[in-house]
């Protein structure tokens, strides 16, 4: 059977409030499996890979300069086929103002300031991209 992947960022200031155990644990108690962790700080060409498709919109600059200001907590996640779908529906909607109550986004976070508390990928295909630039070494198998 084949392995799917996804790729999770847990953002700065979630790592300054001591969330990353919290976090990783709704994943894991969901039955996903973690196969990378990484707590690191990485520069701002890091996060411009990332975010190559909200390059010119007018939150990119501010969003390469948090991601990039302190460490974040980075994850590869395996899980059965949807785990892409599973991940983002644990993290809940992009803005926390719209986030369900038991979502990460929706438990933890109030407005997208100072961020929305984690990234996800949001395909198998941005997965594959995304694991590729946090853990170039990482053996898809
Ligand atoms: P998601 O993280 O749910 O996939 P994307 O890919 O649309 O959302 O956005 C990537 C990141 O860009 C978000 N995590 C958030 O930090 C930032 N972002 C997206 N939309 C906005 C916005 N309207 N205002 C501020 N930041 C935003």
């Amino acid at each position: 059977m084949q392995n799917h992947y996804t790729l999770v960022l847990i953002k700065p200031s979630a790592v300054r409030r001591r969330l990353c155990g919290e976090i990783i644990s709704r994943y894991e108690r969901a039955g996903l499996g973690l196969v990378g962790l990484k707590l690191e700080q990485f520069p701002p060409e890091t996060f411009a890979k990332l975010y190559q498709e909200h390059q010119g919109k007018d939150f990119y600059p501010k969003l390469v300069e948090q991601m990039s200001s302190d460490s974040i907590c980075a994850l590869v996640l395996t899980g059965p086929e949807g785990v892409v779908e599973k991940v983002r529906a644990l993290n809940g909607a992009t803005n926390p103002v719209n986030a369900a109550p038991g979502t990460i986004r929706g438990d933890y976070a109030a407005a997208m300031e100072p961020d929305n508390i984690v990234h996800a990928s949001d395909s198998p295909q941005s997965a594959e991209r995304e694991i590729k630039i946090f853990f170039p070494d990482f053996c898809f198998k």
